[in-house]
């Protein structure tokens, strides 16, 4: 395998030059600003020297790169759209889905780092909490200072999280906290945890959890075969004390949490097609310099079809996600059109890297390439914030009136 290691477990590729530049077949690039193509540029820059001469390396040992949460924090990866007062970049959401779709280009494990802190940790925080909880926690998100990680999955309540045990008791000048959530992305190295429980009433509350608090831990979770490069773990709360300035006060009820996951949903529509990109540029490359049968594999129609399938299903992806970020400007997106996006991307992005290995033939189950990478990584993405069926439910349910969930 083709690494050097590092010190601190990190592992650069031998001889590995990244001269990605994005596929834009349809001139997607004259709908984007000055300061998109800007911002997307800086983010890629820093993927090239960050992130992807180390990345085979991280996910081979299944290393977290904390060093990374400081670095996001300086390029404004964390809370993009947050507002500039709380430390935020005050930025439109194509901006938001372009600095996705570079990181995701990278890594989609790295995207989740970005992603959860921005749309699951500052966002309830930023949405829904007090003016005290803003102005403590937010700068030192959007700085890299705290990593946060968003507790809504349990052990028994995956795609159902209505169903949820975890639950808050008034004590009267305190609550105490009881259950335990799962699948946490960032909860071992996590400072502050947005957590949702049921209060007696049984309705559902955004609780801000801090590391350190008495009866609160965060065991990791081992064998992870995808996002390797993305620490993931458990949230156990045993008695745990919550003064009250710790509950988010401005909205409550499971609509409270799935608004945040609208807002993730959508950076993950834009993050996998940086990975479908990824793929589809290496298999471009690799089909024109390798030689079979005397002639350059990209020669042979069926090879031709492969590249031509992905790219069609890129492009028409870039114009789904350029529509879709107009509409969340203008507060117009739905959850049902956030759906499409992501099941619809992801699915595709698993697809192109399905393909694009194929015409690597057995270098393509080598880090030397980053298929095998993504294509593990996608199996988490296509499942985490709702499953591809989940997603087809809340389609279905839009379309025609009738929920199918149960
Ligand atoms: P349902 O009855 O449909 O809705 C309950 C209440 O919520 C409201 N609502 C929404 N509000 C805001 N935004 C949305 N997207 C909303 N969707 C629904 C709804 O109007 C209702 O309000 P009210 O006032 O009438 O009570 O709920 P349900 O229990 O039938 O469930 C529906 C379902 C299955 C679609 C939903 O629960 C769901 O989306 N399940 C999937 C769970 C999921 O996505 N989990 C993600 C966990 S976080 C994660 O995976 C992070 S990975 C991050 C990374 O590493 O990058
Ligand atoms: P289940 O809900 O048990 O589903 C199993 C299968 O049953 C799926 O195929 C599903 O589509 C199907 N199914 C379920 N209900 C129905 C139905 N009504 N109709 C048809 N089919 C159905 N959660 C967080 O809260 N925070 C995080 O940061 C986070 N990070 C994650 C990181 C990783 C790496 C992973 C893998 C998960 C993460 N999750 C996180 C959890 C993730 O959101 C859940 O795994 C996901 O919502 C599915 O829940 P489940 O795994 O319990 O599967």
């Amino acid at each position: 395998m083709g690494f050097s290691f590092l010190p601190n477990g990190q592992a650069a590729k031998r001889n590995f030059v990244d001269d990605f530049e994005s596929p834009d077949f349809y001139q997607i690039d004259d709908l984007l600003t000055d300061e998109h193509k800007l911002i997307r540029s800086s983010i890629r820059d820093f993927v090239k020297k960050e992130i992807t001469p180390f990345i085979e390396g991280w996910a081979e040992k299944n290393h977290f790169p904390y060093e990374i949460v400081k670095k996001f924090g300086e390029i404004g990866a964390f809370g993009p759209t947050v507002s500039e007062e709380y430390g935020g970049g005050g930025l439109d959401y194509t901006s938001y889905g372009l600095i996705m779709q570079e990181i995701e280009r990278g890594d989609s494990g790295m995207r989740s780092t970005a992603s959860v802190q921005g749309s699951l940790v500052m966002y309830p925080i930023y949405a829904y909490g007090s003016e005290e909880q803003k102005k403590k926690y937010l700068p030192k998100l959007a700085s890299g200072e705290m990593l946060g990680c968003f507790g809504l999955t349990e052990p028994n309540h995956g795609s159902n999280p209505g169903g949820m045990e975890t639950h808050l008791k008034d004590m009267g000048d305190h609550y105490l906290l009881n259950g335990a959530k799962m699948w946490i992305s960032n909860s071992p190295k996590a400072d502050v945890a947005v957590v949702w429980a049921k209060n007696e009433e049984g309705r559902i509350k955004g609780v801000i959890v801090e590391r350190g608090m008495e009866g609160f831990t965060t065991p990791e979770t081992h064998g992870k075969w995808s996002l390797r490069a993305s620490c993931t773990g458990e949230l156990v709360f045993s008695d745990v004390k919550i003064p009250k300035e710790n509950i988010l006060p401005n909205k409550d009820g499971l609509g409270a949490p799935l608004g945040c996951l609208d807002k993730a949903r959508y950076g993950i529509a834009w993050g996998v097609i940086g990975a479908a990109m990824d793929c589809y540029e290496s298999a471009r490359k690799y089909a024109s310099e390798r030689i079979q049968f005397g002639k350059p594999i990209g020669s042979f129609q069926l090879v031709q079809k492969k590249l031509a399938e992905m790219l069609t299903e890129i492009t028409k992806a870039q114009l789904v996600n350029w529509r879709l970020g107009k509409l969340m400007d203008e507060g117009k997106a739905t959850t049902a059109q956030i759906s499409l996006a992501k099941r619809n991307n992801v699915a595709l992005a698993l697809d192109v890297a399905r393909e694009a290995r194929q015409i690597h033939g057995g270098m393509g189950i080598t880090g030397e390439y980053p298929m095998m990478r993504h294509m593990m990584n996608l199996e988490s993405v296509v499942t985490y914030e709702g499953t591809h069926d989940i997603h087809l439910l809340i389609l279905g349910h839009e379309i025609t009136g009738i929920p199918a969930f149960s």
